[in-house]
């Protein structure tokens, strides 16, 4: 039993996230928390909103609100779409928390005395047609490296470059639109990341196991053009962590908040304080400090692309800066995009289908199936209804739900509801555990190594088995010359509906958690021993035939959801 300590990347607190938001981060991360616990990990999976930071002004001003009142209700919100979603975070908080407040400061305070904090002043863009300076990420233009013309001020989405709103060109104000901005003077703090450039080199180059997409990201951004350049920490807005070095003032600093990226990845270290805080642990330094026990901890994050940056070289540049022993990250997996219906999903736009929308049509399981199996890894993906549907009818409702539906049923006509008790299995059987056993040993590894696609498709192929079985077992055919056997064949598929509920659920949680209550069974051991698995519920046991498991997606649905799906939302 190994210790996991999992993070997603925290969404931002401006609005319900899309189905593209969810694929890239929090669902595969919950999909790993769920396995590891299953296999008798011990595992603290963390995740939290995203609070600071000029769109949660903005937003709150549009929704007319006082920001800490909007933030608190967007947490609300997001919590409860997490819940239905099944998200099983062992804490979501906020990076609002006073632990965070307390922690990013100390983090400052630590890089301060480690001579890795500059102060710089600088001309910052003040917009006079909003009245008020401009944030990095509101001021719109064309990115120096690719030319993408909506590039922002702090990254370009396009390439994915870290960039300072003065590299824009042709730069205009993203709340107005104006390009009435003129640059005024004023001091910032600097996090001389650059002087961190071997270490964290190294660092990344150590990695060899991680994906491709998240060291490619990084190493570009460490080798290419002028490498890792010193970052902005700090903002002059009113709404974020004030800028302290400790519990001290921080002289010239007075009325300036640090910079949302600065704090919010100092947040999953926080959301551990915050996770005590409510009674669910009662030590979070295991977790995250290496000389209080978190040396033997593995810690994997959970992103997207455009994400990678800042957990590959400005988090861990603050983590090493600080010179204490805080848990670097193990593994980093991450993300392309989830495109939607021949475009892209977007927030703004409200173009596709966002988390509410999508539980208001349809339970988690199947939003849950059709994401995981076709999760954005080696390419973006995209998002069909046709490929929805028919991802769901095949997989969740042919192959799976029609399984246990034929067995409980025909056990129920000819056996009743028990698990019957006569006949010994035989080669068909022993040829079955042998198929299962290379099946199930494949898709623990594929789930070890996050190749969340692949083991999809490996769960897939056991259901298939199962059904294969069935199909050469005709235990209705063979009821008529041998009762015994069928009984036997029987028992067999209602024992490997049992390890179907356990194995899937990472994936399924809540059709899992239905079979395993149809099958009248708290019995959610691994099947390690596929023989042993087959003979967990013994005869006699008795069951009950569950409820359709699956509904399968009519033409009508996919037509009326097209429609509705396509414009905007309100
Ligand atoms: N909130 C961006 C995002 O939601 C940002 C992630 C922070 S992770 C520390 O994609
Ligand atoms: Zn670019």
């Amino acid at each position: 039993m190994a210790r996991h300590l999992i993070t997603s990347a925290i969404p931002y607190i401006n609005g319900i996230k899309h189905l593209g938001n969810l694929v890239g981060s929090q669902l595969p991360a919950d999909l790993y928390a769920r396995y590891l616990r299953g296999r008798g990990h011990e595992v603290l999976f963390l995740c939290a909103t995203d609070e600071h930071g000029t769109p949660a002004e903005l937003a709150a001003k549009k929704a007319g609100k006082p920001v800490d009142q909007y933030c608190a209700e967007m947490w609300a919100v997001q919590d409860k779409l997490s819940r239905g979603f099944r998200l099983s975070f062992d804490h979501f908080g906020r990076s609002s928390s006073a632990q965070n407040h307390a922690l990013t400061q100390h983090f400052a305070g630590k890089l301060h005395e480690a001579g890795l904090i500059e102060e710089v002043t600088e001309k910052q863009v003040y917009s006079n047609a909003d009245g008020r300076f401009l944030p990095d990420r509101y001021i719109e233009g064309t990115c120096p490296e690719c030319g993408y013309d909506k590039a922002r001020g702090d990254q370009c989405e396009n390439c994915t470059k870290q960039l300072d709103p003065t590299d824009l060109i042709e730069p205009r104000s993203a709340i107005s639109g104006s390009t009435d901005l003129e640059v005024r003077e004023t001091t910032h703090l600097y996090l001389r990341q650059s002087r961190m450039r071997d270490r964290l080199s190294d660092w990344i180059e150590s990695k060899r196991d991680w994906p491709i997409l998240t060291t490619s990201i990084a190493r570009k951004w460490l080798h290419d053009g002028d490498g890792l350049q010193d970052r902005g920490i700090t903002r002059d807005l009113d709404w974020g962590i004030p800028v302290k070095r400790g519990d001290h003032d921080w002289p010239g600093m007075e009325g300036k908040v640090f910079y949302v990226w600065f704090d919010a990845p100092i947040e999953y270290i926080a959301c551990a304080g915050e996770w005590v805080e409510a009674g669910k642990g009662d030590d979070w330094e295991r977790w995250w400090r290496t000389d209080k026990g978190a040396d033997d901890v593995r810690y994997t994050q959970f992103m997207g692309k455009d994400n990678v940056p800042f957990h590959t070289l400005s988090f861990p540049a603050t983590i090493l800066g600080s010179g204490e022993p805080w848990k670097l990250v193990d593994y980093i997996k991450s993300f392309n995009y989830l495109n939607y219906d021949g475009g892209q999903f977007s927030t703004s736009q409200g173009r596709g289908v966002f988390m509410d929308q999508a539980l208001d049509i349809l339970p988690a399981d199947y939003w849950r199936w059709w994401l995981l199996s076709h999760a954005p890894e080696s390419s973006d993906s995209e998002f069909t209804w046709e490929n929805f549907q028919a991802s769901v009818n095949k997989d969740l409702s042919d192959v799976l739900g029609n399984f246990v539906s034929r067995v409980t049923k025909f056990c129920r006509s000819k056996f009743g509801e028990v698990v019957p008790e006569a006949g010994t299995a035989g080669p068909d059987e022993a040829a079955l555990i042998e198929a299962l056993t290379t099946r199930i040993r494949a898709y623990e590894q594929h789930m070890e190594a996050i190749e969340v696609r692949k083991s999809a498709a490996e769960l897939r192929a056991i259901w298939v088995a199962g059904n294969e079985y069935l199909q050469e077992a005709a235990p209705w055919a063979t009821f008529k010359t041998d009762p015994d056997r069928a009984a036997m064949q029987i028992r067999v598929a209602l024992n490997l509906a049992r390890v179907y509920a356990v194995l899937s659920r990472p994936f399924i949680p809540d059709a899992s958690a239905t079979l395993l209550d149809a099958l009248q069974t708290g019995d959610d051991s691994w099947p390690d021993d596929v023989t042993a698995a087959l003979d967990t519920l013994t005869p006699g046991h008795a069951f009950a035939v569950p409820e359709n498991l699956f509904v399968k997606i009519t033409d009508e649905n996919v037509e009326e959801w097209q429609t509705r799906f396509s414009g905007q939302r309100d």
